[in-house]
């Protein structure tokens, strides 16, 4: 490990699209204004929002006090629900500009690099919609199960939370993350690279406890002779095929996330959780599921969630979400301010378990060293990972590469095009690379 230089250097954030322009401008200013101070000082610096109030070396701020130190602070804030700091506030979830015709039917990304640990903030957890979202009063909201079932049930949602309950923390990502990139580099940050990507804590009932409640014919017990259902109560019609083998192993029926009821936008009150599997099978506002003995093809299942190959086949029921990782920071749009130390830091998931191992190479490749992988290690989770990397002001491309523990490694991107072509849309888990210029700039590009 390299010695730790006593200076530690600072990432700042891209001036994101949002900003009105003259939020843009002062950001602009104060950007520019400190990085000629930090350069003419050689200096540690902070985000550049905060460098006029910092200054580069802080003595004024510890020896003057400043009125937060010596004044009366505000009183609780007992009433309300929690907000963060107002210097957060670049901090939001998204929409990639041109991406979708109507907000109804659209994406919101989660800013993953913001974010720290493995758990997404509700608040900026993705979106994906087809027709909207809808706040539904829970006091209306059933749930049936139906189908090759001896006692076909409509349960309201009191007696759903009166089952027994489990918590789990697993990653949603939809099966369209990273999609953009199959044709080459199309978006500039990380939150529209690999955005449609979060990790929660639910909680809900096990959909085996339900069957079992209901009497469900399982068939042989393999999972491959039965399947179910899940239906949305929105106006997309979003049905999907679920294998009876999933849905008795870790299949959820979640009315929680993050230790509260479910968000309005990710199907309160109530969404199937079905981990390692692609985001479009944890359907929200879930009014319905059926038993059945073949997999239904509906719309969700054969115009769309598909996987085009090269020999123009379309391969259905691609569901896993294989492993994969992406560097948060330093990332795309983001400007290192100084040479020296910095925690080079990432995100790292597998559907079919476990992470083992995630490596970073910050020359392209050539050579790799193996990152830190930060506790908790969960099955079917994100998984933080973090490694040293000193910068010593030349080009560099930073590029994660994850491998999980059913021996899985993430491919290259010209590995993945040789097998599934270049006209998908989804399941692209290819290394991300993110060139580093000597300006401290970084930007997306692909390594072949
Ligand atoms: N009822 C319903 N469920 C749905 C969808 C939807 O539009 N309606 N979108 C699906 C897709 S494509 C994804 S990726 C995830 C997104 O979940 P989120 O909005 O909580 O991030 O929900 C899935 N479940
Ligand atoms: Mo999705």
């Amino acid at each position: 490990m390299p010695a730790r230089p006593p200076v530690m250097g600072r990432v700042v954030p891209a001036p994101e699209n949002h900003l009105s322009a003259e939020e843009l401008r002062a950001a602009g200013t104060a950007r520019r204004a400190f990085m000629g101070k930090a350069l003419a000082m050689g200096a540690g610096v902070g985000i550049a929002g905060r460098a006029a109030a910092t200054g580069p070396k802080g003595e004024k701020q510890i020896l003057e006090l400043p009125a937060h130190s010596t004044g009366l602070g505000q009183p609780v804030a007992a009433r309300g629900y929690g907000q963060p700091s107002k210097w957060e506030r670049n901090l939001q979830r998204r929409e990639s500009p041109g991406l979708t015709r109507v907000s109804a039917a659209s994406v919101s990304f989660t800013p993953l690099q913001g974010l720290f640990g493995i758990i997404t903030p509700s608040g900026l957890h993705f979106e994906r919609h087809h027709q909207g979202w809808w706040d539904i009063d829970p006091s209306q909201h059933r749930l049936m199960i139906n189908g090759l079932v001896e006692a076909p049930r409509v349960y309201t949602m009191d007696e759903l939370m009166r089952m027994p309950s489990t918590s789990r923390i697993h990653f949603i990502e939809c099966g369209a993350n990273t999609g953009m990139e199959w044709g080459g580099v199309a978006v500039p940050t990380v939150q529209y690279t690999h955005g449609m990507l979060s990790c929660c804590e639910y909680t809900g009932v096990l959909l085996s406890t339900l069957l079992d409640a209901c009497g469900a014919d399982i068939g042989s017990g393999t999972g491959e002779d039965r399947y179910v259902l899940a239906e949305g109560a929105d106006g997309s019609s979003m049905t999907r095929t679920i294998s009876m083998k999933a849905a008795l192993d870790d299949v959820m029926v979640a009315w929680a996330m993050n230790g509260e009821m479910l968000r309005p936008e990710n199907g309160y009150p109530l969404r199937l959780v079905v981990p390692g599997v692609q985001g479009v099978s944890w359907v929200k506002y879930l009014r319905r599921i059926e038993v059945g003995d073949r997999p239904w093809d509906t719309k969700d299942e054969v115009l769309h969630y598909v996987d085009m190959m090269p020999d123009g086949m379309l391969r259905q029921y691609t569901s896993i979400q294989e492993v994969k990782s992406v560097i948060t920071s330093p990332s795309g749009g983001q400007t290192l301010l100084d040479h020296g130390y910095y925690n080079l830091t990432g995100l790292a998931w597998s559907g079919r378990g476990r992470i083992e191992r995630v490596d970073v190479s910050t020359d392209g490749g050539r050579n790799w060293r193996t990152a830190r992988l930060e506790s908790p290690v969960l099955p079917k989770a994100l998984t933080r990972f973090n490694i040293d990397f000193v910068w010593d002001g030349s080009p560099a491309i930073l590029q994660s590469r994850a491998i999980d523990e059913s021996g899985h490694v993430q491919p290259k991107i010209n590995q993945l095009r040789a097998v599934r072509g270049t006209r998908s849309i989804y399941h692209n888990n290819a290394i991300q690379s993110w060139r580093l210029l000597p300006s401290g700039e970084v930007g997306n590009v692909q390594v072949y």
